[in-house]
């Protein structure tokens, strides 16, 4: 079963994950790249991987600008406001210049998109987000993909990249596990596009038991595109910048169907709308943010977490008030049965009929994302015409490390790119690759030794000789002397993350010296990851997973302790800082990991203001 052979893939551009921005980027790097060897690699199977695997009911960023409807700055606005004043303005601005443009290529390659019969424009959802027919977004936007890449390595994870060994600061390629095959994957490559995703399991989700699977984000985003680029060196930003998104309990249904489409309200347990209720208070502590419109996604779940600690708890939506025509009743299910049929299922498992009975809503536990109300992840370049200079360093959205580029999730900074900014900037991010190759290493081929090959190879394969040696002191299945199980290593971490680092537990509270002891817990966590065991490919993937999604709470633990305000209540509260700091702290949080000596340095960049 574990062949252990080595397959090497030599390529010009190397896209790491194939969703949403690793397909963009692939198509994009084809248009610019025609003559190139471009290569997606892909943990799951590109047609139904990513964050749209189940479908999506909605395009959350569309501006409309062939209508006239919103401008860029419009949407610079918006996403600075919501995200409590702290977005680099030039990433935002250039998702919000291009996106219309994505979406209608989706509409071209056969994606149903709503229309108003009266306006004949798209049906809008809110001022940002269009309805769609969403339940094949993901195998649409895929096949555009695969036609696009020359190759698509599918059923293989990436657990490491590889830097240049004549020029460190240069990338290389990337190693990874074929999870089918059991083969190592070498890829040397001029270029990469890391795509993988966001963070779940990182925080101790709400859902327990036979349930625990189930989160809003999807399980599978495991942290890897925070965990190399740390890994690699490259330089992070806003990472304690956690998302909490509210959610039909259980189920973890969206919202935002309910709220913008069907005018849907909430209410506490007595029937009262409460999301204004504290503003004053809110004022206080958090300064004149309290105005923006729409009311920032932080300060709506920070009214909801007041009103739950008040005993007002369950907080409802009114479904049962906004379901009057048979069309709303099919909106309604459908933004459901698109994206999230764990909802239906809940409504059906418990008697909830969603004409007759409100539902509960919950704030859920912390995501890290780079693509929703939220921005963490890797700081980047930004476009020669728009950036400011320390943040425009040659070749759009690319990291810090030369020739290593992101998109989506794994990029921070720019917040509401959604699916379609997070194709956005694949595309934006694969056009910038190509030029990188062509004007700096056309003629240059990475250098990899086989000594540095072969280290990797034996780290990465090692859970799987721990488990064959030490498999017969294991008792009652799962108890064992010598190992650790990659399960039980989440849980592990969703405990010392929820516990010390702001877990809904704890109503998203932690302080200096709660995040000081969990710093400790998970450095000892660290040192165990040495022993883990994987008596299978798939344990080994779950291995490499468990590894990443350590390293990302690490930084999100780090940029947490360094941050001495609370920026965005709602989603974590310093009880120590508890007021947001606009004198002191209106500045991103950066940090670099040093991968010689494994030390961190934390520091800040300033926030440059770019549309009034
Ligand atoms: O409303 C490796 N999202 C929504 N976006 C919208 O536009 N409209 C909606 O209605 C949305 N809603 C929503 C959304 C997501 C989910 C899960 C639900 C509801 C239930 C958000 C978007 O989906 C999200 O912004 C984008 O998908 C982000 O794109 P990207 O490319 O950054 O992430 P991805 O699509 O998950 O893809 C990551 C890929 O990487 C792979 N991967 N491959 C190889 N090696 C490794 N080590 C890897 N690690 C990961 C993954 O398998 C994946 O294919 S609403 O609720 O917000
Ligand atoms: P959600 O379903 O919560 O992921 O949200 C989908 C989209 O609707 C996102 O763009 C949200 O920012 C937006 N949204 C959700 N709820 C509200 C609300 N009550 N007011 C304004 N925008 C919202």
């Amino acid at each position: 079963m574990l062949l252990l052979k080595t397959k090497t893939v030599d390529c010009d551009v190397l896209v790491v994950g194939g969703g949403m921005a690793g397909c963009g980027a692939a198509y994009e790097a084809r248009y610019w790249g025609r003559d190139l060897k471009i290569v997606v690699v892909e943990k799951g199977h590109i047609e139904r991987s990513g964050a749209v695997a189940m479908g999506l009911s909605a395009i959350n960023c569309y501006m409309g600008m062939r209508w006239n409807e919103n401008t860029p700055e419009d949407f610079v606005r918006y996403a600075r406001n919501d995200l409590m004043g702290l977005v680099r303005e030039d990433l935002v601005f250039d998702i919000a210049r291009h996106v219309d443009a994505t979406v209608h290529l989706f509409e071209e390659w056969g994606l149903p998109i709503v229309y108003d019969e009266q306006t004949k424009r798209y049906k809008r959802e809110g001022r940002w987000q269009i309805l769609i027919h969403g339940e094949s977004y993901k195998p649409i936007v895929a096949e555009a993909a695969t036609k696009s890449a020359t190759e698509v390595y599918n059923r293989v994870m990436v657990t490491h990249l590889l830097t240049d060994e004549e020029d460190g600061g240069r990338i290389a390629g990337a190693v990874g596990i074929g999870v089918r095959d059991g083969a190592f994957y070498v890829f040397r490559a001029k270029a990469v596009i890391v795509c993988a995703g966001g963070a779940t399991h990182v925080f101790r989700p709400r859902s327990v038991g036979e349930g625990a699977g189930r989160t809003w984000y999807s399980p599978w985003s495991t942290g890897s595109a925070y965990a190399l680029l740390v890994e690699a060196g490259a330089e992070m930003t806003q990472m304690e910048n956690k998302l909490v998104v509210t959610r039909f309990k259980d189920g973890y249904g969206p919202v935002g169907a309910w709220f913008l489409a069907l005018k849907a309200k909430a209410s506490n347990a007595y029937g009262e709308d409460y999301e204004m209720k504290y503003k004053e208070e809110q004022r206080a502590l958090y300064g004149d943010y309290v105005d923006a419109k729409p009311f920032p996604t932080c300060l709506r779940n920070d009214a909801m977490l007041r009103e739950i600690r008040a005993g007002r708890s369950p907080i409802y939506i009114h479904t049962e008030k906004v379901l009057d025509t048979r069309e709303k009743e099919e909106l309604g299910q459908e933004d459901f049965l698109d994206m999230t049929m764990s909802q239906t299922i809940v409504w059906a498992s418990q008697n909830i009929d969603p004409k007759v009975r409100p539902s509960e809503l919950l704030p859920s536990e912390p995501y890290i994302m780079g693509s929703h109300a939220t921005c963490s992840g890797a700081w980047v370049s930004g476009p020669a015409d728009l950036s400011p200079k320390e943040c425009f360093w040659g070749y759009n959205r690319m990291t810090t490390v030369q020739g290593l580029f992101g998109a989506g999730d794994t990029v921070g900074g720019s917040a509401h790119k959604f699916s379609s900014g997070s194709f956005t900037e694949g595309r934006l991010a694969g056009k910038a690759a190509v030029a990188y190759i062509s004007e700096r290493v056309a003629d240059r081929k990475p250098s990899v030794t086989e000594k540095k090959v072969e280290a990797f190879r034996d780290e990465i394969f090692q859970p799987v000789k721990t488990f064959r040696l030490g498999r017969n002191m294991i008792t009652k299945g799962t108890v064992s002397p010598f190992c650790i199980y990659p399960d039980q290593g989440v849980v592990r971490l969703e405990k010392i993350m929820g516990e010390y680092v702001g877990g809904w537990g704890s109503f998203y509270t932690t302080n200096e010296v709660l995040l000081g002891r969990g710093l400790e817990l998970l450095e000892m966590l660290r040192e165990d990851l040495d022993h883990l065991g994987a008596e299978d490919l798939h344990q080994l993937q779950r291995a490499w997973e468990l590894h990443h999604r350590v390293v990302t709470a690490e930084a999100v633990l780090r940029h947490t302790l360094f941050r001495k305000e609370t920026r965005w209540p709602g989603y974590c509260y310093r009880s120590d800082y508890p007021a947001l700091d606009e004198k002191n702290w209106h500045v991103f949080v950066n940090s670099r990991y040093d991968p010689s000596t494994g030390g961190w340095s934390l520091f800040t960049r300033p926030c440059t203001r770019l549309v009034s």
